[in-house]
């Protein structure tokens, strides 16, 4: 059993929710000002603020609450009421920075009445399927509502959830990492004294399941068969990438000599999930010790800091690096004034707990 499991659950909808808001604000600044960027979070981080600027949640935010949504109310997995509810979703309230091809998979899922849900997006890019990280950014619910589940059944639930808009391999393979990582946050206890965690424990597990999802021989519904395999071989981009994260950190030396700006070089700071994911998770492992340009002993604070550094697609991988780093250190390791900056926090708090409450056999 996990210590304090609900404010695992709470940190990761809470943290997904403080990227996505103060993330937003800096999405496609390639790069990113420092200034700006220490300005920002300084002025976000104060106590005795006499006004909260309130920052709107978007697309990532929307979609992660769609998903809660469903697994609260049906209180099981159905591809049609999650279809429906992204697209009833973005029809009523279209202007939160959606991804420029997805909207069309919600018009053809309202077009055909959510009959066929994965079929819009199967026929997307030419029947390539989207490879963006918009399955990826909505992913926590479903590590939350699967927590109890075995890896494959995790995994299988992670993919179907992704394939209702996103087909291609990497798109689902994305969203498929971004759940394990924020699953294994859930069962990683860090010290209660200083926060810290195995950096090397967690990351290896992170490849030893990536490498056979990767492997694993495709079935013929996967429609982009040519990205899978040279040679016979099969591809494992995201492993590799893991991999590539792993050697860094095998040296504090070199960590510390990496800025955001060099780690979106080496691993990706754009709307592909297989350039933002690993960034993401690289972002979290960062948090785990001092960053000179911005100086906080709080692991979450660095985190965030770090995964805006990247510049790029901020409000995502902030999102996805801050639900991950919530799941590893709770809810209250958060600063209060970060969350009096976000949208709709109390209902994020809200699913969180009630997906809490469908955890069997705590
Ligand atoms: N859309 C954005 N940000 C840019 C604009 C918003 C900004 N606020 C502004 O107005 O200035 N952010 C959101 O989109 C990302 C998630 O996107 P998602 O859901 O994956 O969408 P989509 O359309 O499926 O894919 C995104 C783009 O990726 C390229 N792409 C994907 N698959 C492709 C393929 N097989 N071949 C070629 N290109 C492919 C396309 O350019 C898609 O438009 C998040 O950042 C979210 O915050
Ligand atoms: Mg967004
Ligand atoms: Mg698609
Ligand atoms: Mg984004």
């Amino acid at each position: 059993s996990v210590a304090n499991l609900v404010n695992k659950f709470r940190g990761c909808l809470a943290g997904g929710l403080i990227g996505d808001c103060l993330g937003s604000p800096f999405e496609a600044d390639n790069p990113i000002s420092r200034s700006v960027l220490y300005n920002f979070l300084t002025k976000q981080l104060e106590e005795s603020a006499k006004m909260f600027q309130m920052f709107p949640f978007t697309d990532d935010t929307a979609m992660t609450k769609s998903m809660a949504q469903s697994f609260i109310e049906l209180k099981r997995f159905d591809a049609k009421d999650m279809a429906k509810r992204f697209s009833v979703e973005y029809f009523k309230d279209p202007k939160r920075g959606y991804g420029g091809n997805v909207v069309d998979v919600f018009a053809a899922l309202r077009h055909t009445h959510y009959e066929y849900p994965y079929e819009p997006a199967r026929l997307q890019f030419n029947g390539s399927g989207s490879y963006g990280n918009g399955g990826a950014m909505r992913t926590s619910p479903v590590a939350l509502f699967g927590f109890h589940l075995s890896d494959a059944e995790l995994i299988e639930l992670a993919t179907n959830c992704a394939k209702i808009t996103h087909s291609n391999r990497n798109g689902y393979n994305g969203a498929i990492l971004q759940c394990l990582a924020i699953r294994e946050a859930l069962q990683t206890q860090s010290s209660p004294t200083d926060h810290s965690f195995d950096v090397n424990v967690y990351l290896n597990s992170l490849i030893e399941k990536m490498q056979k999802v990767e492997t694993t021989i495709c079935t013929e519904t996967d429609n982009n068969d040519s990205h899978n395999k040279s040679n016979g071989v099969p591809e494992t981009p995201f492993t590799d990438k893991l991999n590539k994260i792993k050697k860094i950190f095998e040296s504090q030396t070199k960590v510390n000599e990496l800025s955001g700006e060099k780690v979106a070089y080496i691993l990706g700071n754009d709307v592909s999930a297989l350039k933002s994911v690993p960034s993401a998770i690289y972002s979290v492992l960062r948090g785990q010790t001092p960053i000179e340009a911005f100086q906080s002993t709080n692991p979450f604070v660095r985190t965030l800091y770090f995964a805006l550094s990247l510049g790029g697609d901020t409000d995502t991988i902030a999102s996805m690096a801050c639900s991950i780093a919530g799941a590893l250190y709770g809810n209250d390791l958060i600063p209060n004034p970060l969350r009096k900056h976000c949208e709709d926090i109390d209902l994020l708090i809200k699913y969180s707990e009630d997906l809490y409450d469908l955890v069997p056999n705590k």
